[in-house]
């Protein structure tokens, strides 16, 4: 699909043809496009912006990956369409490992995610390295960067069904971990396994959002986007007295008075 490059909403379209093309390849859930749609609704009453507190807890996403022992990034469907090739280069970064793992398995998406990611692996390694890197260096960086998923061979404790699957050497041993768009049984049960997780979710009130220990409420793509540059940056030391909640509402606070920034809004 065409879309106009001074289309107001061009970024948004983009988005969501790069949800309907996947989908239409088979990667995705069946919901898949009704969790985006949900997404977008929220990401417009934000302002389809990084509100502050998102940025803040960017970094100590970041900081906490980079002062992990067994740092894991973990990838469902949606996230791997938009948000792939920054992953990538957050886990080469900060030393993670990458897992797919998937709410609605089927044995079929996992070998076209699995082969997804691979592929976007090797683009961000031929890809321009980010500053401080020379080609060299970026692309050994990248090559180090384990994509697990294909042998799940452990289980996450309180979890019924395909959704408790996952690796042993990722998911299961990380002490750190990232999972965008995570549902809410999954996010307490790796709570309850002592890890610290770290969600990406624009919606603030969701269970996903108020069980994680540190929450992102921004747009996937955005979130990756700016950890990764927050990642190219260099390290910092995570805040031992961090205030998720505080974080949920200041985003709540920012969808309730979009109403006072009508002006500023497209259409
Ligand atoms: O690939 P799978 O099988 O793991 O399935 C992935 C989906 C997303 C379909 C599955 O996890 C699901 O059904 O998710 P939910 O329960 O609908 O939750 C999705 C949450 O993510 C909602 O709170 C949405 O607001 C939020 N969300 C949707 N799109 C985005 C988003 N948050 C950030 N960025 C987005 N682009």
């Amino acid at each position: 699909m065409d879309i106009h490059t001074d289309h107001p909403r061009r970024k948004s379209l983009a988005s969501r043809q790069k949800i309907v093309d996947a989908q239409a390849a088979g990667m995705l859930a069946d919901s898949a496009l009704i969790a985006h749609g949900r997404g977008e609704a929220f990401d417009y009453l934000l302002g389809e912006k990084t509100i502050d507190s998102a940025r803040q807890s960017q970094r100590e996403a970041v900081n906490r990956l980079f002062s992990a022992q067994e740092p894991v990034i973990s990838m469902n469907g949606n996230s791997t369409i938009l948000a792939g090739k920054n992953a990538v280069r957050l886990a080469a970064l900060t030393g993670s490992k990458l897992e797919v793992n998937i709410f609605y398995r089927t044995e079929k998406r996992m070998n076209l995610l699995l082969e997804k990611m691979k592929f976007m692996k090797d683009e961000v390694m031929a890809s321009r390295p980010p500053k401080r890197f020379t080609v060299v260096e970026w692309k050994q960086l990248v090559s180090q960067v384990e994509i697990l998923g294909a042998h799940q061979d452990s289980l996450i404790p309180g979890l019924e069904g395909p959704r408790a699957r996952c690796c042993s050497g990722g998911i299961f041993q990380s002490d750190v971990i990232l999972v965008p768009l995570e549902d809410g049984d999954r996010c307490q049960a790796l709570i309850s396994m002592s890890k610290q997780v770290i969600v990406v979710d624009l919606n603030p009130l969701s269970r996903t959002s108020r069980f994680a220990t540190v929450t992102i409420v921004d747009e996937v793509a955005r979130a990756f986007s700016t950890m990764t540059d927050m990642a190219v940056e260099g390290k910092g030391d995570p805040d031992m007295d961090w205030d998720n909640q505080s974080v949920l509402e200041s985003a709540l606070n920012a969808i309730g008075n979009s109403a006072h920034r009508i002006s500023e809004l497209d259409d």
